[in-house]
């Protein structure tokens, strides 16, 4: 059989959004390979997607649409048509909507695509349904609150302006694992004789790319922010003119916060010693263009948002910000790449519907009233898995009286517990355009091969629902493609000159960077901002600041899963070497555990058991556990998110996947 070679887009939830192009033979995709014509990607791609056919082609893939005919959780289902599977949803809804009102139904989704279309296929349908709204936080808006407190709406740089740095600083990201391409960057640095430093709160595979790594206390990244901030104050390494003329509120910043960060006070707050914090500095006031990535994890902490904020600060002082190849970056800023009005429809709603966080479903599911969840639609996400507390989300879960559908492509630990499970495309099944938020790139992807046995994609079954709901609007009845050609006909600034021929042959192209100018209410960069809850930028404590356990727990990404995703490939699950938790030789001796042993983690909120890895990657006080499990392949009855707790950031109403202590005992 003749192979053709396809072009698509990696749909996973990542910053590099790569090319792929895949070989197809007949109705299969049979090897898919990086896009060496994509402008960020280059030809290259990460362990997970080197052999993406094999999720697509999995024996564990749904084909049909089921019924549950077992308990909650057991994973038994019977195959229906999707005619009976479409009519028995919109059945039960017409009748909790009579019974309940619409807003006891809620939608969960979050990024099993990323495509524009099939991402957020539900949100018209959700809208004219008056179902309750999820607000979708659990990933990073407390770094979007803290970096908008400093830079408003600034655009934020062209990634590779990164490469031009002397000084470039990962700060709580692991790029060798959640934006390989991004170390391109890093390697040109040090080509030119720069250097990289990494911060994070261990060792990860990214630190040894670096020239120096810096660990320290969990979710004391603003106190070292503010505390290098005092000693270039102190010693007069700041710029300025650019203070003067960029900046507002400075002189007030340098009185008020400034004073009480001294050295000896930042090494207390962040474990670091003075003559490092003393050394990292001075550095940082002698780099020409220091360049900060700053990642998501030290974002989710009880005081998430205001660590972004005092990092977004400190290029300020020495006028990074106005040097090419300097400042910070935390995403890129692409959302106005598309009208996404247009196909959000919140002017379908007939009034504002009660909205709900997406990291407090537990408490939804099992407590809220007025009126109580009858019903959840999780579709692209694996809320049983991903989202903290997890007991709290197997026990809402769990109610008989939850009418629940989970449309998948895989049976994950939520379709086990659904009512109805539809069976979904994967990303080379169906159309869609990408946006990406670590490049300037977009994409558009049409099917590279048929749907898998009778799966349907996320637009086409919303459209399905619509029209058995009776929804008259247009926009229900168009096909992904014709909003995305009518999407594109819609002009932005962000597209303009753009080379609309290459896209339409499914080609990556790049955005235009709008530059210049800083889009605050002042104008200037605003170290002051009287809107904010505090003013200016301080140091907060963390949730688990005074916690009694002995370890704070990381639930760090691993370079062979994303989130939950993965976990359908034995390959992957293999190189990861088992569900561990890794902790230092010196608390493993004082625990009396040894590598390899099944250990207990436990706190307030459950108990998980681990594989475990004696490291000293990791300091003491510190446990990590790489990767968020399937149930299905845990070694106990519970994963990693049975320990994370539904607190909230500061702002931003974000996850707080790192702001956890556990203690950990031996497995009996
Ligand atoms: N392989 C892989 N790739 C992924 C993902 C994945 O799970 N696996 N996840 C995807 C998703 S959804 C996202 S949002 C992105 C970004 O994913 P993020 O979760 O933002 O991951 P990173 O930004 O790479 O790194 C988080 C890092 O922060 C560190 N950290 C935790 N607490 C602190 C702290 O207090 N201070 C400091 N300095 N560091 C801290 C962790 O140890 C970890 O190395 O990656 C995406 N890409
Ligand atoms: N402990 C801990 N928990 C975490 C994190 C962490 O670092 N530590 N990371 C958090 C972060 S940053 C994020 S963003 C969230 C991510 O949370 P989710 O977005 O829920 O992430 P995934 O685990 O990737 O689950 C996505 C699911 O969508 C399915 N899917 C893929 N494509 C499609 C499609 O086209 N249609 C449909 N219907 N389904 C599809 C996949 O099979 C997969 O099961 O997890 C969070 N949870
Ligand atoms: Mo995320």
């Amino acid at each position: 059989m003749s192979a053709v070679v396809k072009r698509s887009v990696c749909p996973f939830d990542c910053p590099d959004t790569c090319g792929i192009l895949v070989t197809v033979e007949g109705e299969r995709a049979v090897a898919v390979q990086g896009d060496p014509l994509h402008p960020f990607s280059r030809g290259t791609l990460c362990p997970k997607m080197l052999h993406y056919e094999r999720g697509v082609h999995s024996p564990l893939r749904l084909t049909t649409p089921l019924r549950r005919s077992g308990p909650k959780g057991s994973g038994d289902f019977e195959p229906i048509s999707w005619e009976e599977a479409i009519r028995t949803i919109a059945e039960r809804w017409r009748a909790i909507i009579a019974e309940h009102g619409a807003e006891a139904i809620l939608p969960y989704s979050y990024a099993g695509t990323m495509g524009v279309i099939q991402r957020n296929a539900g949100h018209p349908f959700f809208h004219r349904l008056g179902a309750s709204r999820l607000d979708r936080t659990i990933c990073s808006p407390a770094k979007g609150a803290g970096w908008q407190a400093v830079m408003g709406k600034t655009p934020t740089p062209h990634p590779d302006d990164a490469g031009k740095s002397d000084l470039l600083i990962l700060w709580g990201i692991n790029a060798a694992a959640t934006s390989i391409h991004f170390m391109h960057n890093v390697q040109q640095v040090k080509q030119q004789g720069g250097e990289v430093w990494v911060i994070d709160t261990y060792r990860t595979p990214t630190t040894s790319a670096g020239d120096r790594t810096f660990l320290v206390r969990p979710g004391s990244d603003g106190a070292l922010a503010l505390g290098l901030m005092h000693i270039l104050a102190r010693d007069g390494r700041l710029d300025r003119d650019f203070l003067d003329t960029q900046v507002l509120g400075y002189p007030e910043f340098a009185e008020e916060i400034l004073p009480r960060h001294t050295p000896e006070e930042t090494a207390r707050l962040t474990g670091l010693d003075v003559a490092t914090i003393e050394e990292m500095a001075a550095a940082y006031g002698r780099a020409r263009a220091p360049f900060i990535r700053v990642g998501s994890g030290l974002s989710r902490y009880g005081n998430g948002a205001m660590t972004v904020r005092c990092i977004a600060t400190l290029p300020a002082l020495v006028g990074a910000y106005g040097k090419e190849g300097g400042g910070c970056f935390p995403d890129t800023s692409t959302g106005g790449a598309f009208a996404m009005e247009e196909l959000l429809r919140e002017d379908l709603m007939e009034r504002p519907s009660r909205v709900v966080n997406m990291c407090q479903l537990g408490h939804a599911l099992n407590e809220l009233s007025g009126p109580r969840i009858m019903s959840l639609y999780v579709y692209h996400s694996n809320p049983a898995a991903v989202t903290p507390d997890q007991n709290a989300v197997l026990k809402g879960l769990s109610r008989e009286d939850l009418f629940c559908v989970v449309h998948e492509k895989y049976l994950t630990d939520t379709a086990r517990y659904a009512d109805i499970v539809l069976p979904s495309t994967s990303s080379l099944e169906h159309s869609d355009i990408y946006r990406a938020y670590g490049t300037y790139c977009i994409q558009r992807a049409q099917a590279a091969i048929p749907p898998v046995g009778q799966s349907r994609s996320n637009w086409e079954v919303f459209t399905a629902l619509a029209a058995a709901l009776g929804f008259q609007e247009t926009l229900f009845s168009l096909t992904a493609d014709q909003v995305i050609d009518h999407l594109l006909a819609i002009p932005s600034p962000l597209r303009e000159g753009i080379d609309t021929a290459a896209l339409a042959r499914g080609e990556a192209v790049e955005l235009t960077v709008p530059r210049g100018g800083y889009a605050t209410a002042s104008g200037k960069i605003e170290i002051l901002n009287a809107a904010e809850k505090y003013p200016l930028p301080c140091y907060l404590p963390t949730h688990e600041e005074q916690g009694k356990l002995p370890f704070r727990l990381m639930t760090a990404p691993t370079p062979y899963a994303l989130n939950a995703s993965f976990y359908d490939r034995e390959d992957l699950r293999e190189k990861q070497g088992g569900m561990q938790l890794m902790m230092n030789p010196a608390d493993a001796a004082a625990k009396g555990v040894a590598d390899g042993d099944r250990v207990v983690a436990w706190n307030d909120l459950g108990e998980v058991t681990f594989l475990l890895q004696v490291t000293d990657k990791v300091p003491t006080g510190v446990v990590v556990a790489e990767g968020v499990w399937w149930l299905a392949y845990a070694p106990g009855k519970r994963s990693v998110n049975a320990l994370t707790s539904q607190r909230l950031t500061d702002a931003g109403g974000g996850s707080t996947f790192y702001d956890n202590r556990v203690d950990v005992r031996p497995e009996a």
